[in-house]
């Protein structure tokens, strides 16, 4: 594998990009020039084939998911993000939903004697629903099930859930954390870029805002992951200036355990007139990733909104996760556009993506540590096991 890597950066023409892989070889750090060049120049099977090599230097043939499932406690929300076809604006309420504690603690109940390790809880941003009401939810999941793992909020909706509140980011976090929540979710982040932001978001937090939740959220102790949406207004400058934020972070608190880049897609929402990105930018966007955040453990493909095919795709530039089951209500990136419809897998199916592409299927908790290797295990046997369907 050495050798083959070796002689295709031998063979690269272009100086530039030639250096480039030299120094992925040599696990050095790229600059953001480097990583602009990856974009503007370099052909899909080379910065492809660089990715793949780092992707299984640190991991081999694992792709990681977990068992887990979606709770969304509304879709009405304050804010009016040009990309979302999800919520429904809080002027418009009565055409949304909003969930009651008990009705939220009916969905853990229906996982009873089910081996999930999380729960995702993430949704629209409703004034009613304050950090009271949430902290009261955290301790009620806590209770019934302790050992589930609970990733939740946005920091779009921490930050406005603290400000309500009159709580300093950290008071804030104190407060769920010892309530039950155990890391954050990486959604909110879109493009930190102050211009592009508000363009597509203008009213939620900004960049600076989001990294410094997160910030605060690994210095409790708390692990978070990071998306970024492309596929809109943004340059590559912008992406790479992203990613940068992002790695500098990281360097500094070493809390972020996965980056999960989403395209956007354009049905139902204000940015329908934006084509979507082609499957080979998506590509790209993954393999720069996988080689820019080179202190992030883990790239992942979300696969409701990339569709299976192309999230099996992924596993070969950069990609070594998949999230997981999902099992969800979750209706974001059905109603976007994307090409699943009902976003839910089962282990047996997960396990047989992963496998049909000649990976190593890895059940993961959130902080990755592994539960169950199915290198070996036939899939037509697990599927006869009511526990993996
Ligand atoms: O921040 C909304 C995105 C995100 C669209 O941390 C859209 O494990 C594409 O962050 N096209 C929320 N994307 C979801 C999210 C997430 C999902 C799964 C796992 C994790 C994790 C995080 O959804 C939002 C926004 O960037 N989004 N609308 C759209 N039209
Ligand atoms: Fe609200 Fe999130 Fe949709 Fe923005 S993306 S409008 S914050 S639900």
């Amino acid at each position: 594998m050495q050798t083959d890597i070796s002689a295709l950066i031998a063979a690269q023409q272009h100086e530039g990009l030639q250096a480039i892989g030299t120094k992925v070889l040599n696990h050095e750090r790229l600059t953001p020039a480097e990583g602009l060049l990856l974009f503007t120049d370099a052909p899909l099977a080379y910065v492809g084939a660089l990715a793949n090599w780092k992707r299984e230097q640190l991991h081999g043939n694992k792709t990681y998911f977990n068992r887990n499932f979606h709770i969304e406690p509304t879709n009405v929300c304050v804010f009016s993000c040009k990309f979302c076809s999800y919520s429904r604006l809080y002027a418009h309420r009565e055409e949304g939903w909003e969930l009651s504690i008990d009705q939220m603690l009916d969905i853990v109940k229906k996982y009873d004697g089910k081996p999930v390790t999380e729960v995702h809880i993430v949704g629209g941003v409703h004034p009613k629903m304050n950090l009271n009401f949430f902290a009261d939810l955290l301790r009620q999941i806590k209770a019934y099930r302790p050992d589930l793992h609970i990733k939740g909020f946005t920091a779009v909706e921490l930050d406005y859930m603290f400000r309500k509140a009159k709580l300093s980011v950290e008071e804030g976090l104190r407060v769920l954390h010892e309530a039950g929540l155990d890391s954050l979710p990486g959604g909110g982040a879109e493009i930190f870029d102050a211009e592009v932001r508000a363009k597509i978001c203008h009213d939620k937090v900004d960049g600076e805002g989001w990294l410094a939740i997160h910030k605060a959220a690994h210095q409790l102790g708390m692990h978070s992951n990071a998306t970024m949406l492309y596929g809109h207004y943004e340059t590559y400058e912008h992406r790479i200036d992203h990613m940068e934020k992002l790695r500098q972070l990281q360097d500094e608190t070493k809390g972020f355990n996965t980056f999960i880049p989403l395209k956007f897609r354009n049905e139902n929402n204000e940015m329908s007139h934006i084509a979507e990105t082609s499957v080979i930018e998506d590509m790209k966007v993954y393999a720069v990733a996988r080689l820019y955040l080179d202190n992030f453990p883990h790239i992942k493909a979300y696969w409701p909104m990339l569709g299976r095919h192309n999230a099996q795709l992924t596993l070969s530039f950069g990609v070594n996760d998949l999230d997981g089951t999902i099992d969800d209500t979750t209706k974001i990136y059905s109603m976007a556009g994307s090409e699943e419809q009902s976003p839910s897998l089962t282990t047996v199916q997960l396990v047989g993506l992963i496998q049909q592409v000649r990976r190593e299927p890895v059940e993961r908790d959130t902080l990755y540590n592994e539960i169950k290797n199915y290198k070996d295990v036939d899939v037509a046997t697990l599927a006869v096991n009511p526990l993996y369907n």
